[in-house]
């Protein structure tokens, strides 16, 4: 065995431990020096860097030993913080969405709250005036009180006053009776005094009308314009009574009457438009009348004192006349 190698055998081991930070590259005791052929020996610089390299490593290697649990610690705590802010994060988002649905509904609900607000109102104000009424339906109920005690006291005099109504009906009863006589008496003196009034201007009365003899002679059409100034018309005859008081106020004279013909072979009529009737009529004429002498004869008049008075003239004859007024 050659020397080297039995030094190389008999030299312990380089020592190397992290013994609670003290750190050793060498044996606990230096090795024995040695004699290296300068080919094998390491230049010292490189030796030094080495070392420090080492030393550096080492360090490192204990820094990290040394605070890599509290890094990871704090990783730890740092993740478990994270944890916690991202489920609260997750929390606050579920929150959010609750919330945003939330919103709508208080939004939905601050509408119907309005809504209550507004009928709240409606149905105080209707509160306030069914008091109101209630009060006025008191105050009558009141007064109705008052009022049917003294209803109460007056039944007790009811048999007297319904006597009394009796009697006061039965007055009143005869008052109108004695009203409607004392009505109808009015009338008459009314119509009694019409018809003075109208005598005393030189009208006659028969049988509910007026007639006014003429004393100055006209033709028939001019005698209609007066009666019509009068409100009148030259008289009609419609009764046997009427032709018996008309040919004895005329005494014998002759006087037109409102009855004449539409055109030369017109029909009769009477001008106060009193329906004619033709056959009727035929015995208010003298016998042979009307005969339309010289076929100008359209108009007729009471010629004769008689029943049978009428003749038929020339219109523009002329003679007294009749007007008939109504009476009133
Ligand atoms: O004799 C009847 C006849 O008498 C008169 O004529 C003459 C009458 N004329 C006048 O009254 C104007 C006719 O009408 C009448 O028919
Ligand atoms: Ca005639």
């Amino acid at each position: 065995v050659p020397e080297v190698e039995m030094k190389e055998r008999e030299a312990p081991d380089a020592h190397f431990t992290v013994d609670k930070q003290n750190i050793s590259l060498w044996p606990r005791e230096p090795p024995p020096k040695t004699d290296q052929s300068p080919v094998l020996r390491k230049p010292l610089s490189l030796r030094v860097a080495f070392i420090c390299l080492a030393l550096v490593l080492v360090t490192c290697i204990v820094l990290q030993a040394i605070f890599y649990p509290r890094l990871m610690n704090k990783i730890l705590d740092v993740k478990s913080d994270a944890e916690m802010l991202r489920g609260r994060v997750n929390n606050i988002s579920t929150l959010g969405s609750v919330l945003e649905k939330d919103r709508g509904h208080v939004e939905k609900a601050e509408v119907q709250m309005q809504t209550l607000n507004t009928s709240l109102t409606h149905v105080h104000s209707q509160i306030l005036s069914l008091r109101i009424s209630m009060a006025q339906a008191s105050a009558q109920i009141s007064d109705l009180i008052r009022r049917w005690v003294d209803v109460d006291n007056l039944s007790s005099k009811l048999p007297e006053l319904q006597r009394d109504l009796d009697k006061a009906s039965t007055l009143n009863a005869k008052v109108q009776r004695l009203q409607s006589s004392l009505e109808n008496v009015n009338k008459v003196l009314q119509t009694q005094s019409d018809i003075l009034e109208m005598m005393s201007r030189g009208w006659k009365y028969f049988g509910g009308n007026f007639y006014y003899f003429s004393h100055t002679p006209k033709s028939w059409y001019s005698a209609e314009q007066f009666c019509i100034s009068k409100e009148a018309h030259l008289t009609s005859v419609t009764s046997e009574s009427e032709q018996e008081f008309l040919y004895k106020a005329a005494n014998g004279l002759p006087l037109w009457i409102g009855l004449t013909k539409a055109g030369n072979e017109g029909e009769w009529y009477w001008v106060d438009e009193t329906s004619f009737n033709m056959k009727q009529s035929e015995r208010f004429w003298i016998p042979g009348e009307p005969n339309n002498a010289g076929s100008n004869e359209h108009c007729a008049n009471i010629r004769v004192a008689s029943p049978r008075a009428w003749n038929d003239a020339s219109c523009d004859f002329k003679f007294l006349f009749i007007c008939k007024r109504p009476g009133i």
